[in-house]
């Protein structure tokens, strides 16, 4: 008996980890889809890789509920794809097309989908947590027990209106957790150099809001971790931060070639691949090296068709121009 459920819960864990390891995949060659279609010039405007990055967005939105809340920055397209916004219409939207998740008119930084609980991404450092709050709070006042979730950088962090937002979160133990996705860099800049203090944690502590580090490679960790906060926050805890180290493996942008950086750093890093993690775990649980790479294959097939319907799918009508145009007499005399 003792035997039998140790094996359906190691067996249990095993298909958590495979399905982790699809999802990467999946966010993976999104992302590499989105690059080439970039330089391809298919895309109009700046995208923003999150290669190496894909544990964090997994292993949180792994402890989600389809009506908790996610908002997210400019590198988004992780947490978008983890949290269930369909791959299909994100590479129609990044590519201005009228079946993308906002008709064509956000673009990649602008990814959502209330549907599924994604209420969306945006350019402006740092607005996620405060969006977040805000959220949180109108959770709360509509009697549910879902928890609003924040995507930021470890540049973010240094804004003014991140602090202010986590100050609120604090005082009105709202229901939110923040994430803090610290990939060493800020654009062109390292974070560590432009921040002040013991860090991340110490700076939540300072305002009551208990956080934790973690390794923001290793998907059942960020997971694990994610798993306590969660529970924390939905029986009315407060506010939760989760700290996730990992890297940025591309440029800030697809522009961007990240000459300021030594080669033997991203080399380094390139040995700390959350999927090459991932699928090692996979293989140690006993996942045969076919059966990785079957279902590699198959997720990288999703979103190869994915790119062939959106480059196949219909631009928006012209006289769609100023349909969800907040200000149309503005607009119009532009
Ligand atoms: C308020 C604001 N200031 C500056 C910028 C320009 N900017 C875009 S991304 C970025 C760096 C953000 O770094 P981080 O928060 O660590 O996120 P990452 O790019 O590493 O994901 C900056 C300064 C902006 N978009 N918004």
């Amino acid at each position: 008996m003792l035997i039998t459920l140790t094996k359906s819960l190691q067996q249990s864990a095993t298909d958590r980890m495979l399905n982790h390891y699809r999802s990467m995949v999946r966010i993976r060659a999104f992302e590499c889809g989105a690059e080439d279609l970039a330089a391809a010039g298919n895309i109009h405007g700046m995208i923003h890789s999150a290669v190496g990055q894909e544990a964090v967005a997994v292993g949180v939105c792994a402890n989600l509920r389809r009506d908790d809340l996610v908002t997210s920055t400019h590198r988004n397209h992780h947490h978008a794809l983890a949290k269930g916004v369909d791959a299909e219409a994100m590479m129609a939207e990044l590519l201005g097309r009228a079946s993308g998740t906002c008709g064509g008119k956000g673009g990649s930084m602008h990814i959502a989908d209330f549907a599924v609980g994604m209420i969306g991404a945006n350019g402006v450092v740092a607005a996620s947590v405060a969006i977040a709050a805000g959220a949180a709070q109108a959770l709360r006042s509509r009697g549910s027990n879902a928890i609003a979730v924040a995507f930021f950088g470890d540049g973010g962090m240094n804004r003014g209106q991140c602090l202010e937002a986590m100050n609120y979160a604090a005082v009105f133990q709202l229901p939110v957790l923040l994430v803090c996705e610290d990939n060493g860099w800020a654009a062109t800049t390292r974070g560590a150099s432009v921040s002040a203090g013991p860090g991340t944690v110490s700076r939540a502590n300072a305002l009551g809001i208990p956080a934790v580090s973690v390794d923001g490679n290793d998907v059942a960790a960020v997971e694990a971790a994610t798993h306590g906060l969660v529970l924390e926050i939905r029986a009315g805890g407060g506010p939760r931060l989760l700290h996730c180290l990992t890297y940025r493996l591309r440029g800030h942008t697809c522009a961007d070639k990240a000459l300021y950086r030594a080669a033997s750093e991203l080399e380094l890093r390139q040995h700390d691949d959350p999927l090459t993690r991932c699928a090692n775990r996979l293989a140690e649980l006993g996942v045969s090296q076919p059966a990785i790479a079957a279902a590699k294959q198959e997720e990288e097939l999703v979103i190869q068709r994915a790119v062939e319907a959106a480059l196949a799918a219909p631009w928006p009508p012209s006289a769609d121009a100023f349909r969800d145009v907040q200000d149309i007499g503005a607009a119009v005399s532009l």
